[in-house]
């Protein structure tokens, strides 16, 4: 089929109109120019979608729900609302531990990079977090130590860290569609550094070597490892409003961010929702501003103790200001198996909750999307 571009430029010189006046500024490109054609596609149809979707995402949703763990094809998502979310995210902390075999929540990375082919082969959006084991003390990613001088360029562990990058390299390259195509990820990494609880926290390192270490991982992973399938997100904490101000501090540069993300717990707990969405407007005026997308990266509220919350919090936080449907897509938080984990750690409503019917309320509301929603993504 023919490109729409090229179609416009055909009907331009048939009228006589210039080219740039029919093609509006809607071309959305990665900052990897090398990145693979899916990726590419993934990046514009995300960018046109979200002038008028918001997608709907949950972290681990094919891992374990309240209930389960690991059983193939379930999902609390689809269960309360009768569909899989349109966003998938995963975690790749421990992936550096290579003798163990799973992630920093048990989930078995074979299975997870299966969950990841069959969410995509579905047409839904992969998402990969790293909760980063820590360099020098072989803790884990809220082990404060500051390390980030140590690990960038000219420091002592930089081959180690390095060695961290290929381990995830491998792993990124097993990640395939059934044709062999490279799968494309929004990479997450280093996450809700404004906040100082992880060790490449806002007090645990400078903005030269924050900035410093996002390069290096951009350049790494393209230049040296040859990865093409990664749009990088960006995704500062805001805690509830109180961190926009911060938001671009320690921004490492429009050549080395795709996407404008926000994490935000505090601000669906309770805060005024038109607040919120004020917040959520400037996040896309500046993706906007940037030709970026806009995307709230991690939220939800542990338990969800309003059985209304989706629409009490949720859908007015991204309709009180028109703007804030720009946003590309909402990502709560993992639904961690209760008898497992022993603690109640749930985002996503499951089943048996009393805020069920409210998701589905929200899943039936046509400003969100979910995966059975989904127009094709990746051409
Ligand atoms: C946190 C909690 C932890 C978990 C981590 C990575 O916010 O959910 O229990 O280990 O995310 O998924």
């Amino acid at each position: 089929m023919m490109k729409i571009s090229h179609v416009l430029f055909i009907a331009a010189i048939i009228t006589g109109c210039k080219a740039q006046e029919l093609e509006p500024s809607t071309r959305y490109v990665p900052i990897d120019t090398d990145a693979t054609a899916e990726t590419k596609a993934l990046f514009q149809n995300l960018a046109e979608l979200a002038k008028t979707k918001v997608l709907y995402g949950h972290q681990d949703d094919l891992a374990y729900g309240y209930t389960w763990f690991a059983e193939d094809g379930r999902s609390d998502v689809k269960e309360v609302t009768g569909s899989y979310p349109a966003v998938y995210g995963y975690d790749l902390g421990d992936i550096v531990q290579e003798e163990k075999g799973t992630n920093l929540d048990d989930v078995d990375w074979e299975n997870m990079k299966r969950w990841i082919n069959e969410g995509y082969e579905r047409g839904g959006i992969i998402t990969l977090s790293w909760h980063m084991n820590h360099p020098a003390t072989g803790g884990n990613s809220w082990d404060r130590t500051p390390v980030v001088a140590d690990i960038i360029p000219g420091g002592e562990l930089h081959d180690k860290f390095k060695s961290w990058l290929d381990i995830f390299a491998e792993f990124n390259a097993d990640l395939k569609g059934n044709d062999g195509e490279a799968i494309p990820v929004i990479f997450r990494p280093y996450h809700e550094h404004t906040g100082s609880w992880f060790w490449w926290g806002e007090d645990q390192t400078t903005m030269e070597d924050y900035i410093a270490l996002w390069r290096f991982t951009v350049e790494y992973l393209r230049n040296e490892k040859n990865v093409h399938n990664l749009l990088y997100a960006y995704s500062p904490d805001n805690q509830g409003g109180r961190e926009l101000s911060n938001y671009f501090k320690k921004y490492p540069g429009d050549d080395f961010v795709d996407i404008l993300g926000m994490d935000d717990y505090g601000s669906m707990d309770g805060r005024n929702p038109a607040e919120f969405s004020d917040d959520l407007a400037w996040l896309v005026e500046e993706a906007e501003k940037k030709n970026k997308i806009a995307a709230l990266t991690e939220t939800g509220v542990e338990t969800i103790p309003d059985s209304m919350w989706w629409s009490n919090q949720v859908i007015p936080s991204f309709t009180s200001n028109p703007k804030a449907k720009g946003i590309a897509y909402i990502l709560t938080w993992r639904n961690a198996m209760y008898e497992k984990e022993n603690r109640q750690h749930f985002y996503a409503s499951h089943p048996d909750h009393n805020s069920a019917s409210d998701m589905k309320a929200f899943r039936d509301h046509s400003l969100f999307v979910f995966e059975d929603e989904l127009p094709g993504m990746y051409e």
